[in-house]
């Protein structure tokens, strides 16, 4: 870590020893997003968790000793002073970009408009909106890092999947084109791509709070892959050397060989 990066983070500078490692964790309420966020808070960093749910936040922080911010990723004036916040706290040098999600399992025959057009909010633009607020921040650190949380469902399109598809596709896109971008400013991104996770909210928020629904998405999956396991592999990534860039990590459980191929057994 550069001498530099000491001062963007004095907070949590041991004397004599290096600068910890400080982050913006977003979609901190729930899921992966909480996980990732005690995760990395067990290993000593700083982290600012960042939601819409403010309640959740606060017990996560007080658990987890991070600082809560409550904002939506994708209004501008959310972003603007969780910046503010940040930059008050003394700067990070990760971003990691987790808030995001599906709505509706509709063919595109019946796609819902409002549907489509909260998950290109969040997943895209919302993820845009924080990432392009951000990097002056992180290019001025020397050695920053953003890591975007995205899916398989941005690489591999499946029957009914179209809106979530799309975003995730999207999110891809952006992610890859970031990476070209940021390199000459020895900004490191990140991609990782999970598939079957079993979160509390995912499938739940997905199908519109049906439980019953929600369940059948895991029916006979022995061991779908758990938000720790992801958060893991998340902290893992940004944890390396920094010249060490992990740029796409897909992350299935071994019941899912493939998006279509998932072993239900019973
Ligand atoms: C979650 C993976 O298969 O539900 O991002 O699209 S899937």
């Amino acid at each position: 870590m550069t001498s530099d990066a000491t001062q963007l983070n004095p907070a949590s500078t041991q004397p004599g020893g290096p600068a910890a490692r400080a982050a913006v964790v977003t979609g901190a309420s729930t899921g992966i997003g909480e996980a990732t966020v005690r995760a990395l808070a067990a290993e000593g960093w700083r982290v600012y968790a960042v939601a819409r749910r403010a309640e959740r936040l606060e017990r996560l922080a007080a658990e987890t000793g991070g600082v809560p911010v409550a904002a939506d990723i994708a209004e501008d004036d959310d972003v603007a002073r969780l910046l503010a916040v940040v930059e008050d706290g003394g700067g990070i040098d990760t971003l990691v970009n987790i808030a995001g999600g599906a709505r509706g399992r509709d063919w595109v025959a019946d796609a819902q408009t409002d549907d489509w057009e909260w998950m290109l909010r969040v997943n895209v633009l919302g993820t845009m909106k924080i990432t392009r607020a951000f990097l002056p921040m992180l290019r001025a650190h020397g050695e920053g890092t953003v890591l975007n949380l995205t899916s398989t469902a941005g690489i591999s399109a499946y029957e009914g999947g179209g809106g979530y598809n799309a975003a995730k596709y999207a999110e891809h896109g952006m992610t890859q084109a970031l990476r070209l971008e940021e390199a000459e400013h020895n900004v490191r991104v990140v991609e990782v791509l999970p598939g079957l996770v079993k979160t509390e909210e995912f499938a739940l928020r997905r199908l519109g709070g049906d439980a019953e629904a929600a369940e059948k998405v895991y029916a006979g999956v022995e061991k779908p892959l758990t938000a720790e396991d992801v958060a893991d592999v998340v902290r893992y990534a940004v944890s390396v050397p920094h010249h060490v860039n992990l740029d796409e990590i897909v992350i299935r459980p071994v019941a899912q060989a493939a998006t279509h191929k998932l072993i239900r057994r019973g």
